[in-house]
């Protein structure tokens, strides 16, 4: 039985249980200046027949009764009904009190019980998973390894990770994880000999996708340099795998990266995968608020952070086994030494995927771009006096937005949502534009979709024109911002492919309220129709697009 099917439960005998108020509603009451809380509380039990309350130092008394009786006494400023302040959840499991992060990122504050949150499917693609840990196993939807073997973990990377996305909340045991609607989808990507390989990635990302992942978490990644190719570890293979996922609605979290594996302390870019659009880079605060030297900075792709040192999580047994003098068997503190305790990028991520899993558990019909934005421009800006003292208000190399607040990215479901745009992903020429039809006898097709500086620069859609065919379009953005329209020839593969801009035909650069473009076509084919955001905005932009193809 889960713990969702017993909170449900427990809810209704509650509801049964309470008493109907007897005496009419808890009442406080004002006194006048000057008047003699005594003896107005013994004029109010006269009136009332019940007992009152002195409430020493405050000039006020407390009753149960009907607001008229009180409010007609003599000496009575101000009546009003006693209201509830609730407390925030709070874990009871065992070792809850010790995991700092959670309090960190508000993680519980948005609820006063355990949520009954619809459950959410997060893939955790990663070392495996300990398969039979009491705190983990009731939460696993699937497991599959993609580099031989079993999916069992015998490393403890994805047993930490799993955990502080999914432990268990409330079942007495452990820790609780972040995410109490989270269904497991396990993917081991790690080989035996610690290497992971872009394909063993890309094949993972997709089962997890096909099994109904709405979030993935990859606390794995690859250096980037764009000063050196020769290490720069870009792979298109990835990115084509972070496409399908986004095609499918899935969120995907990665960490930004550790420096210990670049060539230098503190990198100045973020790894693959994090540094891909759509993906939603992640680095680590320390508990003081800083930027650890170990977490890689980047001016684009570091989007949000989230404590990454001191990270109590749950640890295969098995590997906890070989010091059985420590008593928290299954968990960090009996950690191997390279985990004790968890540190790194690697840990933060998780927390972020367990917030798009809240998010997603309240509101399932949000889309990819929406839970990034929710999630982003909710964080808690990192400055110095938040303990960043590198970190400059707005967002920053060291942090992206800022800290992770889980409960305000939940409280915003109540305002307007950011913009959507079924059209993703839709970011390059070739075969990852998106391709208008236009119906049968119809000369303009109109598009709303939206775009972001960090997290979606480009959208490409694709036109077909025949020779001689006319091409009108227009681009109006929600707001002036600084967005441009360009027209590309049909053979272009990559819109960022700088040896190759003479492929560019046509390009809209106002920056003004309304893009306009014309062309007619020389050749037959599919052209590329670029919008593209050119300077940073603080929320997404959204924008229509109308089409026109004339004869
Ligand atoms: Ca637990
Ligand atoms: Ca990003
Ligand atoms: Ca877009
Ligand atoms: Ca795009």
């Amino acid at each position: 039985m889960s713990w969702r099917a017993r909170l449900g439960l427990l809810g209704a005998v509650a509801a049964l249980a309470l008493p109907g108020p007897a005496f009419g509603a808890r009442l406080h009451a004002g006194l006048d200046p000057g008047a003699d809380p005594k003896g107005v509380a013994a004029a109010v039990e006269r009136a009332t027949g019940q007992p009152v309350t002195v409430l020493d130092g405050l000039r006020a008394i407390a009753v149960d009764a009907r607001p008229a009786e009180v409010r007609r006494t003599p000496g009575v400023a101000w009546v009003e009904q006693d209201v509830v302040r609730r407390l925030a959840f709070t874990p009871s499991d065992p070792l809850a009190a010790r995991q700092w992060y959670t309090a960190a990122t508000r993680a519980y504050d948005a609820w006063d019980t355990l949520p009954p949150l619809a459950p959410v499917r997060v893939a955790v693609i990663d070392s495996g998973i300990d398969l039979s840990h009491p705190d983990l196993a009731p939460r696993i939807a699937a497991a599959r390894s993609f580099v031989g073997g079993s999916p069992q973990d015998t490393r403890g990377h994805g047993t930490i990770v799993a955990g502080i996305i999914a432990a268990e909340p409330e079942n007495s045991t452990g820790i609780a994880g972040l995410a109490p609607g989270a269904e497991l989808l396990v993917a081991k990507v790690v080989a035996d000999n610690g290497t992971i390989s872009v394909e063993a990635e890309a094949r993972a990302i997709h089962w997890a996708v096909d099994r109904g992942a709405r979030v993935l978490n990859i606390s794995l990644g690859g250096l980037r340099d764009p000063s050196d190719p020769s290490r720069d570890t870009y792979s298109r293979l990835e990115q084509q795998a972070i496409a399908y996922a986004v095609r499918h609605g899935a969120v995907v979290v990665a960490a930004v990266g550790n420096a210990d594996q670049a060539p230098r302390t503190p990198w100045r870019f973020a790894s693959y995968p994090a540094a891909l659009p759509h993906v939603i880079g992640v680095s680590a605060l320390a508990r003081s608020g800083a930027s650890p030297e170990f977490s890689n900075r980047d001016a684009v792709y570091n989007d949000v952070a989230a404590p990454g040192e001191e990270i109590l999580s749950t640890f295969p047994r098995k590997l906890t086994g070989d010091r059985l003098e420590c008593s928290e068997q299954g968990y960090t503190p009996c950690a191997t030494d390279a985990f004790r305790p968890p540190e790194g990028t690697s840990f933060a991520a998780p927390q972020v995927t367990a917030a798009a899993a809240d998010l997603l558990g309240v509101r399932p019909s949000l889309r990819p771009e929406q839970v990034i934005a929710l999630i982003e421009r909710n964080a808690d800006d990192a400055t110095s006096s938040s303990g960043c003292h590198r970190c400059d208000a707005g967002r920053d190399r060291f942090t992206g937005w800022g800290e992770l607040d889980i409960a305000a990215a939940i409280g915003a479901l109540d305002q307007p949502l950011p913009p959507r745009d079924a059209y993703e992903p839709n970011d390059d020429a070739g075969g990852d534009a998106y391709r208008l039809y236009f119906p049968a006898g119809a000369k303009a097709r109109f598009v709303r979709a939206s775009t972001d500086f960090w997290d979606d620069q480009d959208d490409v859609y694709s036109v077909h024109l025949r020779r001689e065919q006319k091409l009108f379009v227009s681009l109006v953005p929600a707001d002036s911002s600084n967005v441009v329209l360009a027209l590309w020839r049909p053979s272009t593969v990559s819109v960022t492919d700088l040896a190759r801009q003479d492929l560019r035909i046509r390009l809209s650069n106002r920056h003004g309220r309304r893009e306009r473009l014309a062309y007619t076509a020389v050749q037959d084919g599919w052209y590329h129709l670029q919008v593209r955001l050119t300077a940073p905005t603080y929320d997404p932009v959204a924008y229509r697009l109308s089409i026109v193809r004339v004869r």
